[in-house]
């Protein structure tokens, strides 16, 4: 008795998971963008993960940046989908004062989605550590160039998962909150991103980080508020513990 009772129980609450799982078909994430390398940047950004319309509706409206360049925008995070966070200048490893693209990685992680206009293709990586593997290259003509210091990107970014590229590019993209929007460009002394580059030499670095938003989660779609949700994914996980216990029995 106590075995079917136990597994008519794993049955159930996974199913109810899913269920509650499949009418959100929409989440949306908010990010407040603050400067890095005290570039007095700051905005925000608005992610809309439709998994029915299999899109992602992109905003990011941002001011302080230097007008007339162009400004790499892209979502950053763990090819796991494990939590990361934005860098501070702690990352600052060779303490020269800034905090270089390659710095920033170690904690935002590789380029998950270049947020161009028109959207950039996905497909192969150019650069294994800086670009996910599906990430495709991005046309550097086709990212914000913030004419008077602004920034207002609105892009509706849809994957066909028929589309090998697309599809891993889609399933990197499901936890938003645990992923971040970086903008890049500023002046800095030549040596910050080039390796062997003269460092009283001042350009315009296209890599620079100059801000970073994390993503927060404000509607799962389906008006149960995250903490629920966190409740009903435990109950689940206690369901298939208990599945396993069955079996091993
Ligand atoms: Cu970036």
């Amino acid at each position: 008795m106590k075995s079917s009772f136990g597994i008519a129980l794993a049955v159930a609450v996974p199913t109810m998971l899913i269920a509650s799982v499949v009418n959100a078909d929409t989440r949306t994430y908010t990010s407040v963008i603050d400067a890095l390398n005290n570039s007095g940047v700051s905005g925000s950004a608005t992610i809309v993960v439709d998994t029915d319309a299999k899109t992602l509706d992109v905003t990011v409206n941002a001011l302080g940046l230097l007008p007339n360049q162009v400004h790499a925008q892209h979502i950053h995070g763990l090819l796991n989908n494990g939590f990361a966070t934005c860098p501070t200048m702690a990352q600052d490893a060779n303490k020269d004062g800034f905090l270089s693209v390659l710095e920033g990685a170690v904690n935002y992680g590789p380029i998950k989605l270049n947020l161009t206009s028109p959207p950039t293709p996905f497909g192969p990586s150019p650069d294994p550590v800086l670009f996910a593997s599906y990430a495709g290259t991005p046309d550097l003509t086709k990212f914000p160039t913030a004419p008077d210091g602004t920034i207002n990107y609105h892009e509706l970014i849809t994957f066909n998962l028929n589309n090998s590229a697309d599809a891993a590019a889609f399933a990197q993209l499901q936890d938003i909150d645990n992923q971040h929007i970086v903008l890049h460009g500023a002046f800095a002394p030549e040596s910050v991103d080039t390796v062997g580059g003269d460092p009283t030499n001042i350009i315009y670095d296209g890599l620079l980080p100059v801000a970073c938003g994390e993503f927060v989660l404000q509607d799962n779609g389906a008006g149960v508020p995250e903490p629920s949700t966190l409740g009903l994914l435990g109950f689940g996980a206690a369901g298939l513990l208990m599945r396993r216990r069955v079996k091993v029995v």
